[in-house]
């Protein structure tokens, strides 16, 4: 029996556009899942929150949790395995028209690979090797970016929240590392001293669950009107 093809061929006449791609970044406790849940109510939105999930559970292993508890050992393999994901990420194809993202191979890069680096957790031959894998990822695979929204905020703000929110394998993390993580993040998003692969909308994420409504609000019209067309809610 003959197998039936399941993917349809796109017209030759009218090219698939890849869709407006925004990633959304900001220190630990930022509100990223919540700006995330935010735009669950369109239609045409595709949402890909961090894969937590997936790095807690490599086919049975909880990769998560050992790179905070044995970080010398694991925080290689674990920002290897975090670049698969991001990258599955990147390349999944939508048809939806916006595909927002949380963090993205950029934020991997630029923000935590250099902490562990500047923290001894990686070795400069494993960190060699990430941008050994970075730079073969940019020369060889088209990552779609269109808009980054900056959730901006103060270590000791986010130290709360992270506090408050009760991961258990983020019971180690530290303000410090958090103040390195928002200097990196600054470096990076504030000042260009990496590469910034798409404009920067940024959000003052400091404020409060309630008023924090409005900035969502200010960054809809950025983020919903890719490609000049309305987007429907559901
Ligand atoms: O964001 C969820 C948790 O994972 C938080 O404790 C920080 C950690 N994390 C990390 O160590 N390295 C990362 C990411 C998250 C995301 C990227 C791209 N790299």
């Amino acid at each position: 029996m003959s197998k039936v093809l399941k993917t349809s061929i796109p017209s030759l006449s009218s090219p698939r556009k890849a869709p407006f791609t925004v990633f959304i970044e900001g220190n630990i406790g930022a509100g990223k899942t919540t700006f995330l849940n935010h735009f669950k109510k369109y239609d045409d939105v595709r949402l890909y929150t961090e894969p937590v999930e997936k790095w807690r559970n490599v086919q049975g292993i909880n990769l998560f949790e050992l790179m905070y508890k044995e970080s010398h050992k694991w925080a290689f393999p674990f920002q290897t395995y975090v670049t698969l994901t991001m990258l599955q990420t990147h390349t999944e194809y939508t048809s939806k028209r916006v595909k927002l993202m949380e963090r993205s191979l950029y934020s991997a890069r630029h923000c935590f690979v250099e902490a562990m680096l500047a923290n001894n957790t990686l070795h400069k031959g494993m960190y060699n090797i990430m941008q050994e894998w970075y730079n073969y990822i940019n020369e060889n695979i088209h990552i779609q970016a269109d808009l980054i929204v900056y959730l901006r905020t103060t270590p000791e703000v986010v130290y709360e929240r992270m506090k408050a929110r009760g991961r258990s394998e983020e019971d180690s993390v530290s303000l410090d590392y958090l103040k390195q993580l928002h200097d990196l993040h600054e470096d990076w998003l504030m000042h260009g001293r990496k590469h910034r692969p798409a404009p920067v909308l940024v959000l003052n994420a400091d404020l409060d669950m309630d008023k924090i409504c409005d900035e969502y609000v200010r960054s809809e019209s950025s983020i919903l009107r890719s490609q000049g067309q309305f987007i429907s809610t559901n």
